[in-house]
């Protein structure tokens, strides 16, 4: 698949502001400056499309752009970020958890970490979340220009072990802004996902 056009289109703060639309959100979380918005800004070929933070944590909105006109990219506020009030953390626990749980529009979701780094307790509960809600996602290992292939299928074996539900879980995808590993993985898995939408059952 190629990216065409790549449009923001909105920071939301309140999830009773959302979108209206039917159209599939594939949605990037992950701790603070583990690479989100670089890994948007390098699917779509554009370098300013999501803003890279200076300050890490300052992100505390969901943003939205618009792919191809036909499906949303989204790029979720960082987590674990030590300098952060616990109660901002505890809003953002709740708007991240709520959106997850209750966005029927949500395709599939991309679970980003470092892969520098082991998953923290918090990509743990992303992950159990996910499970939970039953929806697909895949882990994502960012910044694999800074380790070896020795190492990165090491922290691929870590990851693994908080993965629970094998069904769940499509793919291991190690990624690099600098050379380009990764990204027509992530397309393709994007691309997959469109063609099979989250298969809900309807609510009574
Ligand atoms: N070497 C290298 N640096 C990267 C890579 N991806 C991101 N970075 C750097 O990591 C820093 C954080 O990147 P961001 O994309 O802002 O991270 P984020 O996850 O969006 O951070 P928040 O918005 O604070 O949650 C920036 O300085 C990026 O240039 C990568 O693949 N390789
Ligand atoms: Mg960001």
């Amino acid at each position: 698949m190629k990216i065409n056009s790549a449009e923001f289109i909105s920071s939301i703060y309140d999830l009773r502001t959302l979108p209206k639309t039917v159209l599939s959100e594939f949605v990037f979380v992950g701790r603070s400056n583990v690479g989100k918005s670089s890994l948007i800004n390098k699917i779509c070929h554009k370098k300013n499309l999501a803003k890279i933070g200076s300050v890490p944590g300052k992100t505390r909105q969901l943003n939205y752009f618009l792919i191809n006109e036909k499906f949303y990219l989204v790029d979720l506020p960082g987590y674990g970020y030590a300098k952060i009030p616990e109660q901002i953390r505890a809003g953002w626990r709740k708007l991240v958890e709520e959106y997850i749980s209750e966005r029927q529009n949500v395709n599939m979701v991309f679970v980003l970490i470092d892969a520098r780094h082991e998953p923290t307790y918090l990509d743990e509960l992303m992950v159990s979340w996910l499970e939970y809600y039953e929806i697909s996602y895949a882990m994502v290992l960012t910044k694999s220009d800074k380790i070896s292939k020795n190492k990165m299928e090491k922290q691929i074996y870590r990851a693994s072990k908080i993965v629970n539900n094998d069904d769940l879980c499509r793919d291991f995808i190690p990624f690099s802004i600098i050379t380009g590993e990764g990204k027509s993985e992530v397309l393709a898995l994007i691309y997959e996902a469109l063609a099979n939408p989250r298969n809900k059952e309807p609510e009574v």
